[in-house]
């Protein structure tokens, strides 16, 4: 059950182990953690981080500049990430509502030098606003350092950038595809991977950027007809095995029409008919997600009315493809920007063209 088949996990391995940089876990003494929110008047919870402590500012900036250099946080800085991110991201929404202009990006994956290639070529945040649909951890060498930056930067400009929630950010799948193994490694211990995982509940599970374009990680749903329901989704859990949530997730767009069994064994399949009248039922233009390798980095089905959205260069630092963002702006035009893997000073750069059996 709930298999990933992009990439056999063997083949990521092999290179894997020998780079583990053991990084200090042991708490650097910062003493300007604040996380209140100590707003007075009624605060409307979307609010609540329009005025951040300046001490939590000056933490927060701390951080980010820390894992800007690909530095990982101690493990009680990461507990006091996590506290302050789920200060922000409960009172979010199942479909979180975002406004364009945005910035809407993939899988990521580990890649954290692909990440900061990617705000290099999509803007820094919170200049650009960003929208990221998941998968963030497994399969490349830094999910700790590039969810722990993408976590940092949504406490910091919680209106600037969304983080939606992908089938990795669960706990059964990172056990098996790397984060679980890669924290044993940095921290010594699981508590980084348990503080993450926990948090991860918290994630939204879709977004809708100005009512007409629904962000997802994976897909459709049977159980699912309307964005209303969605919303009345309980999302605070692990990512359940099969029904509405799992399927979210999961899912997969494909040429055969109705709904198909997913060969991931989670999801299904679903075809052009279901997409649009998906969009019919819900008035929207598009949907937006990722969750599938596609080797120029976007790619549309169902005569455009979803678009599959990779930001993981040559990914794996194996598959050869190339990665992308797509800008929405005001008046809602599309476009793609395509990117390559940025260079990893000492690190592998093997590229194979993967077959089509895994796409
Ligand atoms: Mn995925």
């Amino acid at each position: 059950m709930d298999l990933d088949t992009d990439v056999p996990m063997e083949d990521v391995e092999e290179q894997q182990l020998s780079k583990s940089k053991l990084s200090d876990s042991k708490s650097t003494s910062n003493t300007t953690s604040s996380t209140t929110n100590n707003n007075a008047s009624g605060s409307n919870p979307s609010n609540l981080h329009d005025d951040l402590s300046l001490g939590t500012i000056n933490q927060l900036d701390e951080w980010i500049d820390k894992l800007s250099k690909c530095e990982p946080l101690s493990e009680a800085d990461v507990k006091r990430l996590c506290d302050m991110a789920i200060e922000v991201l409960q009172f979010e929404e199942n479909v979180q509502p975002v406004h364009v202009p945005v910035t809407i990006c993939g899988d990521v994956h580990g890649q954290f030098h692909d990440l900061i290639e990617l705000f290099k070529i999509g803007g820094p945040c919170p200049d650009t606003n960003y929208l990221f649909m998941g998968d963030y951890v497994d399969r490349g060498y830094y999910s700790v350092e590039t969810v722990s930056y993408l976590v940092c930067m949504k406490v910091r400009y919680p209106n600037r950038i969304t983080i939606l929630r992908g089938n990795h950010e669960s706990r059964q799948i990172t056990q098996v595809y790397g984060f679980y193994d890669e924290c044993l490694r940095k921290y010594g211990s699981a508590t980084v991977w348990k503080l993450f995982t926990d948090l991860f509940d918290y994630f939204p599970i879709t977004a809708l950027v100005d009512n007409k374009v629904f962000c997802l990680h994976g897909g459709l749903s049977p159980m699912i007809e309307t964005i209303d329901q969605v919303r009345e989704l309980n999302r605070i859990q692990e990512v359940p095995h099969e029904g509405p949530m799992c399927d979210l997730l999961w899912s997969d767009p494909d040429d055969r029409g109705g709904w198909g069994i997913s060969p991931r064994g989670a999801g299904f399949t679903f075809g052009q008919d279901i997409s649009e009248q998906f969009n019919h039922t819900n008035d929207l233009s598009l949907i937006a997600r990722a969750h599938q390798l596609v080797m120029e980095g976007f790619s549309w089905s169902h005569q455009e009315s979803v678009v599959t959205i990779f930001s993981a260069p040559n990914y794996c630092y194996r598959c050869g493809n190339q990665a992308a963002i797509m800008e929405v702006d005001e008046q809602h035009n599309r476009q793609f920007l395509q990117y390559d893997p940025s260079v990893r000073p000492g690190e592998p750069t093997v590229t194979r063209k993967t077959p089509d059996y895994f796409l």
